[in-house]
C-alpha cells in the first residue's frame, strides 16, 4: 500500500485520460506521454469504450505504468481495476460505497473517492479510503455530471481540516495553478490542460514550473 501512496504523497501533477480531449490522440498514447513528462500517478479515465476495449488499453498502460514506477489507478470499475492489475480505482459519490468496495478489492489497492463540499470530505474521513479528490475548484466542461465550482474556499477548507491525502481538481490550467498550489494542494490534477496540449512533455514542463514547491 505504502509504496503506490508514496508517489501521490510525493506530490506533484495527477495526469488523467480523456480520448476525447486528446486530439485524436489513443488513451495508451497518451499515458505514454505523460510517463514521458515524469508524472507518477495517473488515472485511467474512460467513459465511452467497452469493457473488452478498456481492459486492453489498462492492459498496455499497466505494464508501461510499472516499469516507469508510476501508481495506476482506475476510474469508476472496480472489475476493471481488478482485472488490469490497478494500484487503485477511483470512485464517485454515487458509485459504489468505498467500505464495500474495499471488500471487492483488499487492502493492497489505494480507494480515492471525489468530494464536492466540506461534508463530503468530512465523511471520507470515516469511509476506507486513501485520498480524496477536491474539486471543481474552477469551472470545467469535463466533467459533465458535477457542474458547479466550488471554487478555492473549499479547497482552503480541506487544506486547514482534511485528515487525508487529497487532489484538487477542476477547471485547474498552466495560467491558475499557481493559485492552486500556493493555497496548499500538494497534487494537482489537470485533464483537457494536458491532453489536450500539441506537445505533452513541454506543457508539464512549463506547468510544473508554475507549481510552488516546499
Ligand atoms: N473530477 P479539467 S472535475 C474528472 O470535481 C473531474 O471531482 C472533478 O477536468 C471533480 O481539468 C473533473 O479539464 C474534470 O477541468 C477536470
Amino acid at each position: 500500500m505504502r509504496s503506490k501512496m508514496e508517489n501521490f504523497l510525493a506530490g506533484g501533477i495527477y495526469g488523467l485520460t480523456a480520448a476525447e480531449y486528446s486530439l485524436g490522440r489513443s488513451n495508451t498514447e497518451v499515458v505514454d506521454l505523460l510517463i514521458a513528462a515524469g508524472i507518477k500517478v495517473i488515472q485511467y479515465r474512460e467513459k465511452y469504450k467497452k469493457a473488452g476495449a478498456m481492459f486492453e488499453e489498462c492492459r498496455y498502460i499497466r505494464e508501461r505504468t510499472r516499469l516507469a514506477g508510476v501508481t495506476f489507478i482506475v476510474n469508476d470499475f472496480v472489475d476493471l481495476a481488478l482485472a488490469a492489475g490497478a494500484d487503485g480505482v477511483h470512485l464517485g459519490q454515487e458509485d459504489l460505497p468505498p467500505q464495500e468496495v474495499r471488500k471487492l478489492v483488499g487492502n493492497d489497492m489505494l480507494i480515492g473517492l471525489s468530494t464536492h463540499s466540506p461534508e463530503q470530505a468530512d465523511a471520507a474521513v470515516k469511509l476506507d479510503v486513501d485520498y480524496i479528490g477536491v474539486g471543481p475548484i474552477f469551472p470545467t466542461h469535463t466533467k459533465t455530471d458535477v457542474c458547479a465550482a466550488v471554487g478555492l474556499e473549499y479547497l482552503d477548507y480541506v487544506v486547514r481540516q482534511s485528515k487525508l491525502p487529497f487532489v484538487a481538481i477542476g477547471g485547474i490550467k498552466e495560467g491558475n495553478v499557481l493559485s492552486v498550489s500556493h493555497r496548499g494542494a500538494r497534487m494537482i490534477a489537470m485533464v483537457t490542460e494536458i491532453v489536450g496540449a500539441a506537445d505533452i512533455v513541454s506543457k508539464v514542463a512549463q506547468i510544473r514550473r508554475n507549481i510552488v514547491r516546499d
